[in-house]
Protein backbone atom coordinates (compact mmCIF):
# COMPACT_ATOMS: atom_id res chain seq x y z
CA UNK A 1 0.00 0.00 0.00
CA UNK A 2 1.70 3.40 -1.38
CA UNK A 3 -0.97 6.07 0.80
CA UNK A 4 1.05 7.81 3.21
CA UNK A 5 -0.59 9.09 6.55
CA UNK A 6 0.40 11.95 8.88
CA UNK A 7 1.44 10.41 12.09
CA UNK A 8 1.28 6.93 10.52
CA UNK A 9 5.03 6.19 12.69
CA UNK A 10 3.81 7.34 15.75
CA UNK A 11 2.94 4.98 18.60
CA UNK A 12 -0.24 4.95 19.78
CA UNK A 13 -2.18 4.32 22.76
CA UNK A 14 -6.12 3.94 24.06
CA UNK A 15 -8.47 2.98 26.49
CA UNK A 16 -10.17 0.10 24.31
CA UNK A 17 -12.59 -0.79 26.72
CA UNK A 18 -15.59 1.41 27.83
CA UNK A 19 -14.72 4.45 29.97
CA UNK A 20 -15.37 4.03 33.63
CA UNK A 21 -15.19 1.71 36.52
CA UNK A 22 -15.27 -1.96 35.46
CA UNK A 23 -13.87 -5.17 36.57
CA UNK A 24 -10.73 -4.95 34.02
CA UNK A 25 -9.46 -1.79 32.35
CA UNK A 26 -7.71 -2.51 28.73
CA UNK A 27 -5.49 -0.70 27.30
CA UNK A 28 -3.47 -0.62 24.12
CA UNK A 29 -0.77 0.45 22.36
CA UNK A 30 0.30 0.19 18.34
CA UNK A 31 3.41 1.15 16.51
CA UNK A 32 7.12 0.23 16.87
CA UNK A 33 7.71 1.44 20.06
CA UNK A 34 5.04 0.23 22.05
CA UNK A 35 7.48 -2.77 23.29
CA UNK A 36 9.96 -0.40 24.14
CA UNK A 37 7.77 2.04 25.83
CA UNK A 38 5.80 -0.64 28.53
CA UNK A 39 9.33 -2.25 28.65
CA UNK A 40 10.03 1.03 30.25
CA UNK A 41 6.94 0.96 32.50
CA UNK A 42 7.07 -2.76 33.43
CA UNK A 43 10.37 -3.83 35.73
CA UNK A 44 9.31 -7.46 36.28
CA UNK A 45 10.30 -8.50 33.12
CA UNK A 46 12.57 -7.81 30.27
CA UNK A 47 9.42 -7.79 27.60
CA UNK A 48 12.13 -7.12 24.21
CA UNK A 49 13.13 -10.81 24.64
CA UNK A 50 9.53 -12.01 24.90
CA UNK A 51 8.27 -14.31 21.92
CA UNK A 52 4.68 -13.26 20.29
CA UNK A 53 1.69 -14.18 21.94
CA UNK A 54 2.67 -14.34 25.38
CA UNK A 55 1.49 -12.75 28.28
CA UNK A 56 3.02 -11.57 31.35
CA UNK A 57 1.86 -10.51 34.88
CA UNK A 58 4.04 -7.85 36.99
CA UNK A 59 3.68 -3.95 38.54
CA UNK A 60 3.23 -1.34 36.12
CA UNK A 61 5.73 1.73 37.73
CA UNK A 62 6.38 5.20 36.57
CA UNK A 63 9.39 5.29 37.73
CA UNK A 64 9.33 4.18 41.82
CA UNK A 65 5.81 4.51 41.74
CA UNK A 66 4.18 0.91 41.63
CA UNK A 67 0.24 2.05 39.77
CA UNK A 68 -1.31 -1.23 39.30
CA UNK A 69 -0.50 -5.06 39.05
CA UNK A 70 -1.35 -5.64 35.64
CA UNK A 71 -1.46 -8.41 32.55
CA UNK A 72 0.81 -7.90 29.80
CA UNK A 73 0.23 -9.36 26.20
CA UNK A 74 2.50 -8.89 23.82
CA UNK A 75 2.04 -9.25 19.93
CA UNK A 76 4.57 -8.76 17.43
CA UNK A 77 4.60 -7.12 14.04
CA UNK A 78 3.06 -8.73 11.33
CA UNK A 79 0.61 -10.38 13.76
CA UNK A 80 -1.55 -8.20 15.31
CA UNK A 81 -4.26 -6.20 14.66
CA UNK A 82 -2.96 -3.91 13.23
CA UNK A 83 -0.21 -5.44 11.39
CA UNK A 84 2.71 -3.51 14.02
CA UNK A 85 3.98 -4.01 17.35
CA UNK A 86 0.57 -4.26 19.49
CA UNK A 87 1.06 -4.77 23.48
CA UNK A 88 -2.37 -4.40 25.29
CA UNK A 89 -2.04 -3.88 29.02
CA UNK A 90 -5.00 -5.06 31.31
CA UNK A 91 -4.82 -3.31 34.47
CA UNK A 92 -7.69 -3.22 36.97
CA UNK A 93 -11.12 -1.21 36.02
CA UNK A 94 -10.26 2.15 37.70
CA UNK A 95 -10.58 5.58 35.44
CA UNK A 96 -7.70 6.88 37.77
CA UNK A 97 -5.69 3.56 36.98
CA UNK A 98 -6.64 3.96 33.20
CA UNK A 99 -5.68 7.66 33.18
CA UNK A 100 -2.13 7.35 34.90
CA UNK A 101 -1.21 4.43 32.95
CA UNK A 102 -1.88 6.44 29.30
CA UNK A 103 -0.52 8.99 30.57
CA UNK A 104 2.63 7.32 31.11
CA UNK A 105 2.82 5.94 28.34
CA UNK A 106 2.29 9.44 26.32
CA UNK A 107 5.37 10.03 28.79
CA UNK A 108 7.12 7.57 27.39
CA UNK A 109 6.70 8.44 23.57
CA UNK A 110 3.34 7.25 22.78
CA UNK A 111 0.66 9.88 21.78
CA UNK A 112 -3.57 9.53 21.69
CA UNK A 113 -4.87 7.60 18.94
CA UNK A 114 -7.26 9.36 17.18
CA UNK A 115 -10.90 7.65 16.84
CA UNK A 116 -10.66 4.33 14.70
CA UNK A 117 -7.10 4.49 14.07
CA UNK A 118 -6.17 1.11 15.40
CA UNK A 119 -8.69 -0.51 12.44
CA UNK A 120 -7.07 2.45 10.15
CA UNK A 121 -4.02 0.94 10.69
CA UNK A 122 -4.75 -2.74 10.64
CA UNK A 123 -6.54 -1.61 6.92
CA UNK A 124 -3.35 0.39 5.66
CA UNK A 125 -1.28 -2.90 6.71
CA UNK A 126 -3.74 -5.09 4.66
CA UNK A 127 -5.41 -6.98 7.26
CA UNK A 128 -8.27 -5.86 6.42
CA UNK A 129 -10.36 -3.83 3.31
CA UNK A 130 -12.35 -1.17 4.09
CA UNK A 131 -15.29 -2.64 3.48
CA UNK A 132 -14.11 -4.84 6.04
CA UNK A 133 -12.76 -2.19 8.46
CA UNK A 134 -15.79 -0.46 8.05
CA UNK A 135 -17.91 -3.66 9.54
CA UNK A 136 -16.02 -3.92 12.22
CA UNK A 137 -17.75 -0.06 13.40
CA UNK A 138 -21.21 -1.90 12.51
CA UNK A 139 -20.37 -4.77 14.75
CA UNK A 140 -19.54 -2.92 17.80
CA UNK A 141 -23.03 -1.10 17.43
CA UNK A 142 -24.51 -4.02 16.34
CA UNK A 143 -27.85 -4.36 18.61
CA UNK A 144 -29.91 -7.35 17.07
CA UNK A 145 -28.78 -10.69 15.74
CA UNK A 146 -29.55 -9.63 12.18
CA UNK A 147 -27.72 -5.96 12.48
CA UNK A 148 -24.80 -8.76 13.96
CA UNK A 149 -25.06 -11.54 11.46
CA UNK A 150 -24.69 -9.11 8.95
CA UNK A 151 -22.01 -7.01 9.95
CA UNK A 152 -19.91 -10.37 11.23
CA UNK A 153 -20.59 -11.87 7.41
CA UNK A 154 -19.31 -8.23 6.04
CA UNK A 155 -15.93 -8.57 8.48
CA UNK A 156 -15.33 -12.17 7.03
CA UNK A 157 -15.43 -10.27 4.35
CA UNK A 158 -18.55 -11.70 2.08
CA UNK A 159 -19.10 -8.24 0.35
CA UNK A 160 -15.66 -7.61 -0.67
CA UNK A 161 -14.84 -11.03 -2.23
CA UNK A 162 -18.43 -10.83 -4.48
CA UNK A 163 -16.84 -7.45 -5.40
CA UNK A 164 -13.20 -8.59 -5.95
CA UNK A 165 -14.09 -11.84 -7.85
CA UNK A 166 -16.14 -9.02 -10.52
CA UNK A 167 -12.82 -6.72 -10.23
CA UNK A 168 -10.70 -9.05 -10.98
CA UNK A 169 -12.68 -10.03 -14.11
CA UNK A 170 -13.23 -6.84 -15.49
CA UNK A 171 -8.88 -6.20 -15.07
CA UNK A 172 -8.00 -8.81 -16.74
CA UNK A 173 -10.63 -7.65 -19.78
CA UNK A 174 -9.29 -4.22 -19.40
CA UNK A 175 -5.76 -5.19 -19.68
CA UNK A 176 -6.65 -7.44 -23.43
CA UNK A 177 -8.43 -4.38 -24.68
CA UNK A 178 -5.73 -1.76 -23.55
CA UNK A 179 -3.27 -4.36 -25.27
CA UNK A 180 -5.43 -4.23 -28.54
CA UNK A 181 -4.70 -0.35 -28.36
CA UNK A 182 -1.39 -1.47 -28.60
CA UNK A 183 -2.01 -2.78 -31.94
CA UNK A 184 -4.78 -0.43 -32.96
CA UNK A 185 -2.90 -0.44 -36.98
CA UNK A 186 -3.50 -4.20 -37.12
CA UNK A 187 -7.08 -4.48 -36.20
CA UNK A 188 -7.36 -7.50 -33.75
CA UNK A 189 -9.48 -8.44 -31.08
CA UNK A 190 -7.55 -10.01 -28.25
CA UNK A 191 -11.03 -9.65 -25.63
CA UNK A 192 -13.85 -11.51 -26.75
CA UNK A 193 -16.39 -9.07 -27.15
CA UNK A 194 -19.02 -12.43 -26.48
CA UNK A 195 -17.06 -13.16 -22.90
CA UNK A 196 -17.39 -9.04 -22.08
CA UNK A 197 -21.20 -8.81 -22.83
CA UNK A 198 -21.54 -11.84 -20.68
CA UNK A 199 -19.39 -10.80 -17.78
CA UNK A 200 -21.15 -7.28 -18.22
CA UNK A 201 -24.87 -8.93 -18.13
CA UNK A 202 -23.98 -10.85 -14.75
CA UNK A 203 -22.01 -7.93 -13.27
CA UNK A 204 -25.50 -6.28 -13.66
CA UNK A 205 -27.34 -8.52 -12.08
CA UNK A 206 -25.22 -8.76 -9.32
CA UNK A 207 -25.07 -4.79 -8.73
CA UNK A 208 -28.71 -4.74 -9.22
CA UNK A 209 -29.00 -6.94 -6.21
CA UNK A 210 -26.77 -5.62 -3.90
CA UNK A 211 -28.64 -1.85 -4.87
CA UNK A 212 -31.79 -3.61 -3.65
CA UNK A 213 -29.98 -4.82 -0.98
CA UNK A 214 -29.71 -1.59 0.99
CA UNK A 215 -32.78 -1.55 2.14
CA UNK A 216 -33.03 -3.92 3.67
CA UNK A 217 -29.24 -3.64 4.88
CA UNK A 218 -30.57 -0.14 6.22
CA UNK A 219 -33.47 -1.73 8.12
CA UNK A 220 -31.42 -3.83 9.32
CA UNK A 221 -28.95 -1.25 11.07
CA UNK A 222 -31.24 1.57 11.47
CA UNK A 223 -34.70 -0.06 12.39
CA UNK A 224 -37.89 0.08 9.92
CA UNK A 225 -40.05 3.13 11.08
CA UNK A 226 -43.83 1.74 11.10
CA UNK A 227 -46.80 4.37 11.26
CA UNK A 228 -49.61 3.63 12.99
CA UNK A 229 -52.35 5.43 11.91
CA UNK A 230 -55.73 5.65 11.31
CA UNK A 231 -58.99 7.54 12.75
CA UNK A 232 -59.48 8.44 16.07
CA UNK A 233 -60.52 6.03 18.42
CA UNK A 234 -59.58 3.27 15.88
CA UNK A 235 -57.09 1.73 18.82
CA UNK A 236 -53.65 3.26 17.67
CA UNK A 237 -52.19 3.74 20.75
CA UNK A 238 -53.87 0.53 22.88
CA UNK A 239 -51.92 -1.12 19.30
CA UNK A 240 -48.71 0.61 20.28
CA UNK A 241 -49.03 -0.80 24.43
CA UNK A 242 -49.23 -3.95 23.20
CA UNK A 243 -47.07 -4.22 21.12
CA UNK A 244 -44.27 -3.01 23.58
CA UNK A 245 -46.64 -5.04 26.35
CA UNK A 246 -46.25 -1.76 28.49
CA UNK A 247 -48.68 1.66 28.83
CA UNK A 248 -46.45 3.75 26.96
CA UNK A 249 -49.29 5.55 25.26
CA UNK A 250 -52.29 7.19 27.11
CA UNK A 251 -55.58 5.23 25.88
CA UNK A 252 -59.41 6.62 26.09
CA UNK A 253 -62.58 6.52 24.44
CA UNK A 254 -61.79 10.17 24.25
CA UNK A 255 -61.59 10.66 20.14
CA UNK A 256 -58.47 12.87 19.81
CA UNK A 257 -56.71 11.13 22.99
CA UNK A 258 -53.35 11.11 21.01
CA UNK A 259 -51.84 14.65 20.00
CA UNK A 260 -48.27 14.33 19.23
CA UNK A 261 -46.41 11.22 17.93
CA UNK A 262 -44.94 8.72 20.31
CA UNK A 263 -41.94 6.34 19.00
CA UNK A 264 -40.58 3.27 20.81
CA UNK A 265 -38.70 0.26 19.16
CA UNK A 266 -39.32 -3.33 19.64
CA UNK A 267 -36.95 -6.19 18.57
CA UNK A 268 -39.51 -8.79 16.18
CA UNK A 269 -37.23 -11.93 15.15
CA UNK A 270 -33.95 -10.20 15.11
CA UNK A 271 -35.50 -7.05 12.76
CA UNK A 272 -35.59 -3.28 14.46
CA UNK A 273 -38.83 -2.02 14.69
CA UNK A 274 -39.43 1.65 15.34
CA UNK A 275 -43.32 2.11 15.98
CA UNK A 276 -44.67 5.46 15.93
CA UNK A 277 -48.55 5.98 17.11
CA UNK A 278 -49.51 8.87 15.90
CA UNK A 279 -52.66 11.62 16.10
CA UNK A 280 -56.10 9.94 14.93
CA UNK A 281 -56.60 11.54 11.32
CA UNK A 282 -60.12 13.38 11.05
CA UNK A 283 -61.11 15.50 8.21
CA UNK A 284 -62.80 18.79 10.55
CA UNK A 285 -61.24 19.64 13.89
CA UNK A 286 -61.87 22.86 15.94
CA UNK A 287 -58.89 21.87 17.89
CA UNK A 288 -55.32 23.94 16.67
CA UNK A 289 -52.99 21.17 19.14
CA UNK A 290 -55.18 18.44 17.14
CA UNK A 291 -54.68 20.02 13.73
CA UNK A 292 -51.10 20.22 14.38
CA UNK A 293 -50.84 16.76 15.58
CA UNK A 294 -52.86 15.32 12.35
CA UNK A 295 -50.60 17.10 10.23
CA UNK A 296 -47.78 15.65 11.95
CA UNK A 297 -49.37 12.18 11.43
CA UNK A 298 -49.52 12.67 7.78
CA UNK A 299 -45.42 13.63 7.41
CA UNK A 300 -44.24 10.58 9.54
CA UNK A 301 -46.92 8.47 7.69
CA UNK A 302 -45.29 9.65 3.71
CA UNK A 303 -41.89 8.87 6.08
CA UNK A 304 -42.25 5.43 7.25
CA UNK A 305 -41.32 2.89 5.57
CA UNK A 306 -44.64 0.52 6.42
CA UNK A 307 -47.80 1.75 7.55
CA UNK A 308 -50.27 -0.25 9.46
CA UNK A 309 -53.55 1.49 8.75
CA UNK A 310 -55.50 0.62 11.85
CA UNK A 311 -59.68 0.42 11.78
CA UNK A 312 -62.44 -0.06 14.14
CA UNK A 313 -64.01 -2.80 12.22
CA UNK A 314 -68.03 -1.60 13.32
CA UNK A 315 -67.13 1.77 12.41
CA UNK A 316 -65.08 2.21 9.42
CA UNK A 317 -67.24 1.78 5.85
CA UNK A 318 -66.03 -0.72 3.27
CA UNK A 319 -65.86 1.78 0.70
CA UNK A 320 -63.70 4.20 2.87
CA UNK A 321 -61.10 1.39 3.28
CA UNK A 322 -61.29 1.01 -0.02
CA UNK A 323 -60.36 4.86 -0.77
CA UNK A 324 -57.48 4.37 1.94
CA UNK A 325 -56.14 1.26 0.15
CA UNK A 326 -56.15 2.73 -3.07
CA UNK A 327 -54.33 6.11 -1.78
CA UNK A 328 -51.57 3.95 0.61
CA UNK A 329 -50.91 1.53 -2.72
CA UNK A 330 -50.47 4.91 -4.74
CA UNK A 331 -47.42 6.46 -2.05
CA UNK A 332 -45.82 3.15 -2.72
CA UNK A 333 -45.27 2.49 0.90
CA UNK A 334 -45.68 -1.02 2.08
CA UNK A 335 -49.28 -1.34 4.19
CA UNK A 336 -51.24 -3.16 6.14
CA UNK A 337 -54.36 -3.02 6.67
CA UNK A 338 -55.78 -3.56 9.92
CA UNK A 339 -58.92 -4.28 11.52
CA UNK A 340 -59.47 -3.77 14.68
CA UNK A 341 -61.83 -4.21 17.98
CA UNK A 342 -63.07 -7.86 16.91
CA UNK A 343 -63.78 -8.71 20.01
CA UNK A 344 -66.69 -5.99 20.29
CA UNK A 345 -68.06 -7.34 16.84
CA UNK A 346 -67.97 -10.58 15.07
CA UNK A 347 -64.78 -11.25 13.51
CA UNK A 348 -66.80 -14.08 11.14
CA UNK A 349 -69.24 -10.95 10.09
CA UNK A 350 -65.90 -8.38 9.77
CA UNK A 351 -63.97 -10.54 7.42
CA UNK A 352 -67.48 -10.72 5.44
CA UNK A 353 -67.95 -7.02 4.93
CA UNK A 354 -64.66 -6.64 4.13
CA UNK A 355 -64.62 -9.51 2.06
CA UNK A 356 -63.64 -7.63 -0.94
CA UNK A 357 -60.50 -5.81 -0.11
CA UNK A 358 -57.00 -8.43 -0.39
CA UNK A 359 -54.99 -8.57 2.78
CA UNK A 360 -57.16 -6.97 5.80
CA UNK A 361 -55.90 -9.23 8.80
CA UNK A 362 -57.93 -8.83 11.87
CA UNK A 363 -57.23 -8.02 15.86
CA UNK A 364 -58.14 -7.21 19.23
CA UNK A 365 -55.48 -4.90 20.15
CA UNK A 366 -56.95 -4.57 23.77
CA UNK A 367 -57.29 -8.28 24.18
CA UNK A 368 -54.00 -9.18 22.48
CA UNK A 369 -55.42 -11.06 19.85
CA UNK A 370 -54.04 -11.96 16.65
CA UNK A 371 -50.98 -9.96 17.57
CA UNK A 372 -48.67 -12.89 16.14
CA UNK A 373 -50.26 -12.26 13.10
CA UNK A 374 -49.64 -9.04 12.54
CA UNK A 375 -45.88 -8.97 14.07
CA UNK A 376 -45.47 -11.87 11.52
CA UNK A 377 -46.53 -9.64 8.60
CA UNK A 378 -44.62 -7.19 9.88
CA UNK A 379 -41.44 -9.48 9.61
CA UNK A 380 -42.93 -10.80 6.05
CA UNK A 381 -43.43 -6.96 4.58
CA UNK A 382 -39.66 -6.24 5.42
CA UNK A 383 -38.09 -9.51 3.96
CA UNK A 384 -40.15 -9.17 0.80
CA UNK A 385 -38.02 -10.01 -2.11
CA UNK A 386 -36.17 -13.14 -0.11
CA UNK A 387 -33.20 -11.45 0.42
CA UNK A 388 -31.71 -13.86 2.98
CA UNK A 389 -29.37 -12.10 5.75
CA UNK A 390 -27.01 -14.95 4.46
CA UNK A 391 -26.12 -13.03 1.16
CA UNK A 392 -23.95 -10.22 0.98
CA UNK A 393 -26.27 -7.16 2.26
CA UNK A 394 -25.06 -3.38 1.40
CA UNK A 395 -25.50 -1.31 5.00
CA UNK A 396 -23.21 1.60 3.94
CA UNK A 397 -24.09 4.35 2.34
CA UNK A 398 -20.74 4.80 0.89
CA UNK A 399 -20.61 1.39 -0.69
CA UNK A 400 -24.22 1.97 -2.03
CA UNK A 401 -23.51 5.15 -3.81
CA UNK A 402 -20.01 3.72 -5.28
CA UNK A 403 -22.10 0.70 -6.52
CA UNK A 404 -24.42 2.90 -8.22
CA UNK A 405 -21.38 3.96 -10.15
CA UNK A 406 -20.16 0.91 -10.88
CA UNK A 407 -23.75 -0.09 -12.12
CA UNK A 408 -24.34 2.74 -14.12
CA UNK A 409 -20.64 2.38 -15.49
CA UNK A 410 -21.45 -1.28 -16.55
CA UNK A 411 -24.53 -0.13 -18.13
CA UNK A 412 -22.62 2.43 -20.45
CA UNK A 413 -20.23 -1.01 -20.94
CA UNK A 414 -23.31 -2.97 -22.17
CA UNK A 415 -24.51 -0.48 -24.49
CA UNK A 416 -20.99 0.29 -25.94
CA UNK A 417 -20.44 -3.36 -26.64
CA UNK A 418 -24.35 -3.67 -28.31
CA UNK A 419 -22.98 -0.48 -30.56
CA UNK A 420 -19.38 -1.69 -31.34
CA UNK A 421 -17.86 1.51 -29.90
CA UNK A 422 -14.28 1.38 -30.28
CA UNK A 423 -11.88 -0.46 -27.81
CA UNK A 424 -10.37 3.04 -26.47
CA UNK A 425 -14.36 3.83 -25.15
CA UNK A 426 -15.12 0.87 -24.00
CA UNK A 427 -11.67 0.49 -22.20
CA UNK A 428 -12.58 4.17 -20.55
CA UNK A 429 -15.95 3.16 -19.10
CA UNK A 430 -14.21 -0.20 -17.56
CA UNK A 431 -11.66 1.75 -15.95
CA UNK A 432 -14.18 3.91 -14.88
CA UNK A 433 -16.00 1.02 -13.38
CA UNK A 434 -13.20 -0.29 -11.59
CA UNK A 435 -12.51 2.86 -10.24
CA UNK A 436 -15.50 2.86 -8.16
CA UNK A 437 -15.40 -1.27 -7.43
CA UNK A 438 -11.79 -0.11 -5.49
CA UNK A 439 -13.37 2.78 -3.88
CA UNK A 440 -15.70 0.58 -2.02
CA UNK A 441 -12.65 -2.45 -1.04
CA UNK A 442 -10.57 0.95 -0.65
CA UNK A 443 -7.69 -0.27 -3.27
CA UNK A 444 -8.49 3.39 -4.97
CA UNK A 445 -8.77 6.11 -2.25
CA UNK A 446 -7.15 9.42 -0.41
CA UNK A 447 -5.96 10.27 2.57
CA UNK A 448 -8.94 12.79 3.31
CA UNK A 449 -11.67 9.79 2.63
CA UNK A 450 -10.42 7.71 5.24
CA UNK A 451 -9.98 10.27 7.62
CA UNK A 452 -13.39 10.80 7.19
CA UNK A 453 -14.64 7.45 7.54
CA UNK A 454 -12.34 6.05 10.34
CA UNK A 455 -13.08 8.87 12.31
CA UNK A 456 -16.61 7.89 13.06
CA UNK A 457 -15.08 4.79 14.83
CA UNK A 458 -14.76 5.04 18.47
CA UNK A 459 -11.45 5.77 19.90
CA UNK A 460 -9.43 2.35 21.23
CA UNK A 461 -10.97 1.02 17.90
N1 LIG B 1 -63.34 -3.48 22.52
C1 LIG B 1 -62.18 -3.00 22.17
N2 LIG B 1 -61.86 -1.75 22.50
C2 LIG B 1 -60.65 -1.27 22.12
C3 LIG B 1 -59.72 -2.09 21.42
N3 LIG B 1 -58.63 -1.34 21.18
C4 LIG B 1 -58.84 -0.13 21.72
N4 LIG B 1 -60.07 -0.07 22.29
C5 LIG B 1 -60.67 1.06 22.99
O1 LIG B 1 -60.86 2.13 22.08
C6 LIG B 1 -60.69 3.39 22.74
C7 LIG B 1 -59.67 4.22 21.99
O2 LIG B 1 -58.40 3.59 22.10
P1 LIG B 1 -57.04 4.38 21.82
O3 LIG B 1 -55.98 3.36 21.82
O4 LIG B 1 -56.91 5.54 22.73
O5 LIG B 1 -57.33 4.88 20.35
P2 LIG B 1 -56.45 5.83 19.42
O6 LIG B 1 -56.60 5.31 18.04
O7 LIG B 1 -55.07 5.93 19.96
O8 LIG B 1 -57.21 7.20 19.53
P3 LIG B 1 -56.66 8.70 19.34
O9 LIG B 1 -55.36 8.82 20.05
O10 LIG B 1 -57.71 9.52 19.93
O11 LIG B 1 -56.54 8.92 17.89
C8 LIG B 1 -60.29 3.07 24.16
O12 LIG B 1 -61.42 3.15 24.97
C9 LIG B 1 -59.76 1.64 24.07
O13 LIG B 1 -59.93 0.92 25.28
C10 LIG B 1 -60.09 -3.43 21.12
O14 LIG B 1 -59.36 -4.21 20.54
N5 LIG B 1 -61.35 -3.82 21.52
MG1 LIG C 1 -54.02 7.46 20.60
Amino acid sequence: MSLKLSGWDDTIVALATPPGIGAIGLIRLSGNQSINIVNSLFPSKNLSTQPSHTLHVGFFKNGEHSLDEVVVSLYRCPRSYTGEDVVEISCHGSPFIHQQVIEACIEKGARLAKPGEFTQRAFLAGKLDLAQAEAVADLIASNTFASHKTALNNIRGGFSQTLKILRDKLITFSALIELELDFSQEDVEFADRSQLTNLVTNALLQTNGLLQSFKLGNVIKNGVSVAIVGKPNAGKSTLLNALLNEERAIVSEIPGTTRDTIEEVINIEGILFRLIDTAGIRSHTADSIESAGIARSKVKMQQADVVIYLFDVAELRVEDLKTIARELKDQQTACLLVGNKVDASDEQMAKEKFSGIEQVIFISAKNNYHLEVLKQLMVDTVLLGNIDAENSIVTNARHYHALQEVHYSLTDVQQGLENSISGDLLALDIRRCLQYLGEITGEITNEDQLDYIFSKFCIGK
